[in-house]
């Protein structure tokens, strides 16, 4: 998650390094609470401040993410109280510990399924599913599809960087064909997953796909995700500039961030021909596809069926 220089907290704001190292993580939350300046965004007040300096590399597209995620949940609501995250292992799915809500740092591929027993436990609770592309399709895919299928009610944003990112850059299920990963040295001879279309068919009644170049359209279409009563499935396209970019030698954070452009079908059919797109970088390997909400419908959910919510509540 990265600051800009304008909304970077004064020095007297409380920071983790100004809290004792013997001080308990309480303690550390405690103070981060206290985080406000004038001038900061809303979005920045749900942030732990004691967490940072926070992990990613210089460049990778999931702070861009979060950061879009956070304006979309300011507003939306004025405190996190109600907002609970649940994340599975992955850089991606990191993140969800830097955002000052009730936050569950799960195991593997399991967030979905944690998720699913705090929202029957809680149906009350906005609970929030951050998952990447081998965290949600990989060891996950069988919870997604079955949470789908359930029509719970919970957003699940999935991260996709194409490549397991926290382990080294090996092959997902989302890898393009031809790229090359850490397990694939001859480039992938696999075909992807549509990670959107997947869901769709399982029975996903919110179902969108989004860009980190495009973060303001993803703020929208997470917030219809947070409004959308039954399941709601983001696929967000991000970048690992340390694996994926390097490794396919696609330049830096920006260059990768800018491709995005040309992998948008509305943007690629809008700009064809003209000079300003010849000069957008192309990622050869990474298909065009749609992007927006690709498909809503209104179906009984869980919670309403197992009578734990009031029927159109
Ligand atoms: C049961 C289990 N298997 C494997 C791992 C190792 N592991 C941790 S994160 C990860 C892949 C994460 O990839 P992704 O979800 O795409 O997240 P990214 O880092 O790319 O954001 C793997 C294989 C693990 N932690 N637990
Ligand atoms: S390894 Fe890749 S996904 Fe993980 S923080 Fe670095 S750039 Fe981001
Ligand atoms: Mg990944």
């Amino acid at each position: 998650m990265s600051l800009d220089v304008v909304s970077r907290p004064p020095a007297d704001v409380p920071q983790g390094g100004t809290v004792a190292p013997e001080a308990r993580a309480d303690d550390v939350l405690a103070a981060a609470r206290g985080a406000s300046w004038p001038g900061a965004s809303a979005e920045k007040h749900f942030l732990r401040y004691g967490m940072m300096p926070h992990m990613l590399c210089p460049g990778c597209g999931h702070g861009i993410v979060l950061d879009a995620m956070l304006r979309a949940l300011a507003r939306r609501y004025e405190t996190l109280d109600d907002v609970a995250f649940v994340a599975g292992i992955g850089c991606s799915s990191r993140v969800v510990g830097y955002v000052d809500a009730c936050t569950l740092h799960t195991t593997h591929g399991r967030p979905l399924t944690f998720a699913t027993g705090l929202k029957l436990a809680r149906p009350d609770l906005e609970v929030v599913v951050v998952t990447g592309d081998g965290d949600g399709l990989s060891i996950g895919g069988n919870h997604l599809i079955h949470a789908a299928r359930r029509n719970i009610d919970l957003t699940c944003v999935l991260f996709n960087n194409e490549i397991y990112g926290m382990t080294g850059g090996q092959l997902a299920p989302t890898t393009i064909p031809g790229a090359y990963t850490s397990t694939s040295p001859k480039g992938n001879h696999e075909q992807p997953f549509d990670a959107a279309r997947l869901v769709e068919a399982a029975g996903g009644t919110f179902v969108a796909r989004a860009q980190s170049f495009r973060t303001r359209d993803f703020e929208e279409i997470f917030l219809r995700a947070l409004e959308h009563k039954g399941f709601s499935f983001v696929e967000v396209m991000t970048d690992c500039t340390e694996y994926f970019g390097r490794t396919n030698r696609l330049g830096n954070g920006a260059d990768l961030l800018f491709s995005q452009a040309r992998a948008d079908v509305a943007i690629e059919a809008d700009l064809a021909g003209r000079p300003t797109l010849q000069e957008v970088p192309a990622r050869p390997v990474r298909p065009v596809m749609e992007m927006g909400v690709l498909h809503e419908s209104r179906r009984q959910t869980l919670e309403e069926a197992m009578g734990l919510v009031e029927a159109g509540s």
